[in-house]
């Protein structure tokens, strides 16, 4: 499974640090949605799901968390810990958010809308559609 970690140029001078992140530039498309999630508890794991279309990248712009990532096949642990780094999910991972430091700020850039028709949220249903898509 390849993981797709991006490390976004960072503009830093006396004053402090910058990153600026750009569609089709720095971000592989175009931005419609951005969110973030912030005070998740430490024991707490969020996502559980897949998406039929959906493109995303991930950034802890603040604090640390890990991300489990499965394509029906394999599983990869990847840990967010800087502001500057990027996960990039494919729709047709199965992620799993968990180990949220306390001050974790999690930014996400997505490529659609928000469109509840495009989760995947059953796992049976994701390995049967990660099954159709190498076929
Ligand atoms: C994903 C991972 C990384 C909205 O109303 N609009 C939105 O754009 C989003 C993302 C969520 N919501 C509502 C829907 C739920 O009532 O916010 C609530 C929490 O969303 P959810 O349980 O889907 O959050 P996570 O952390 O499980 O998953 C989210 C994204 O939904 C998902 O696309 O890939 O983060």
């Amino acid at each position: 499974m390849q993981v797709i970690k991006y490390a976004f140029q960072q503009h830093g001078d006396e004053r402090g640090m910058l990153v600026a992140l750009e569609e089709f530039k720095d971000i592989p498309f175009e931005i419609k949605r951005v969110y973030f999630m912030y005070e998740t508890k430490s024991d707490i794991h969020r996502g559980f799901h897949a998406h039929k279309n959906l493109e995303q990248i991930l950034i802890c712009i603040h604090g640390s968390c890990k991300v489990r990532l499965d394509n029906g096949l394999e599983k990869k642990v990847v840990s967010l810990e800087k502001p500057y780094e990027g996960l990039y999910i494919s729709n047709d991972m199965w992620r799993e958010m968990y180990d949220f430091s306390e001050d974790a700020v999690l930014l996400v850039l997505a490529s659609d809308f928000y469109h509840e028709e495009d989760y995947i949220r059953d796992y049976d249903e994701f390995i049967e559609f990660s099954r159709k898509k190498s076929r």
